[in-house]
């Protein structure tokens, strides 16, 4: 494991090199996907571990035990971070479920011919721009943000950790080889209707549920469980690498708290570079919070 300051460039993305070095990043793009398996993909601060809660939840048909007792990381290891191959040896958990940042074209070769089942959970960039920023000072193993128009701009010129949001969500949204078995859902829908994002996953996975167990899903996956279960919320990780009084790695939780940083001008100038980077997508994003979620 590197030091805390360590940036490891790779296919010009900047990625931690606290977690991948160019050894593991460069096997994530050669990973033996099994028919079995279930990928989550996400550009960060998407809703990955919300959507790794959903995943364990489904695939154990609404029981927590894993859920609580082992921590997101090791049940749905990121492919690219160093210890996923030794993780994956000794697991018999079948599917195993996977999670990346990757781009989609890093890891289509992996992919071609995989009848792997692919989740891609997508965010209004605005809001990930917010969560991944304060996120930015809680992690000791990413840059110190600076202020938060220093961030934006680094976030719509594609230069942060883990590279553009608009190459990431178009590469997986709109690949250039179709991928079979792909659910695009949303982080917004997810709030906006958890019951059928579950419904979603649980057809995709082929893993029906009975209104018991999807009771227990939702009970599970929703934003105070999931806040409270220190197996998903990186209140185990040493002050070392997050410096918990910084904030918390489940911090609103809420759809449209982009609201409360950006100003009328970050806002417009952000709105203007997403038209023109998102006009060959015809992604449509919920930006606004339901009534019920606003501050
Ligand atoms: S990471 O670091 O990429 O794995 O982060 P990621 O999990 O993708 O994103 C973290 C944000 O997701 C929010 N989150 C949730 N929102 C609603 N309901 C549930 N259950 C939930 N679980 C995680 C988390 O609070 C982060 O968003 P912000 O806006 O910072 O609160």
């Amino acid at each position: 494991m590197a030091s805390l300051d360590v940036t490891e460039t790779f296919h010009g993305i900047a990625y931690p090199g606290h977690l991948c070095t160019k050894e593991t990043l460069q096997n994530a793009l050669r990973f033996p996907f099994q028919d079995t398996d279930i990928l989550i993909a996400t550009y960060p601060k998407s809703g990955t571990t919300w959507i790794q809660e959903i995943v364990t939840l489904v695939c154990n048909r609404g029981d927590p035990h894993l859920s609580q007792t082992v921590e997101n990381w090791a049940r749905a290891p990121w492919l690219e971070h160093f210890y996923a191959p030794a993780l994956l040896e000794t697991s018999s958990q079948c599917p195993r479920i996977l999670t990346t940042h990757l781009p989609y074209h890093l890891m289509a070769s992996a992919l071609q011919g995989s009848k792997a089942k692919v989740i891609y959970v997508s965010r209004n960039p605005k809001d990930v721009a917010v969560s991944f920023y304060h996120y930015h000072k809680l992690a000791k193993f990413l840059p110190e943000p600076g202020s938060f128009q220093d961030f934006l701009n680094a976030f719509l010129d594609g230069t942060l950790n883990f590279g553009s949001w608009f190459d990431h969500v178009k590469g997986w949204i709109c690949p250039t080889v179709a991928v079979d078995n792909l659910l695009h859902i949303t982080y917004e829908e997810m709030k906006l209707d958890l019951r059928s994002s579950i419904e979603r996953v649980s057809s995709l996975l082929q893993c029906p549920l009975v209104e018991e167990e999807m009771n227990s899903c939702l009970k599970h996956c929703s934003f105070d469980s999931m806040k409270n279960n220190r197996m998903v919320n990186y209140t185990s990780v040493a002050p070392e690498i997050m410096d918990h009084t910084k904030g918390s790695f489940m911090r609103k939780g809420k759809a449209g708290d982009w609201k409360n940083l950006f100003t009328d001008e970050q806002s417009r100038h952000f709105d203007s570079i997403f038209r023109s980077r998102m006009q060959d997508c015809s992604l449509n994003f919920v930006w606004e919070a339901p009534t019920e979620d606003e501050d």
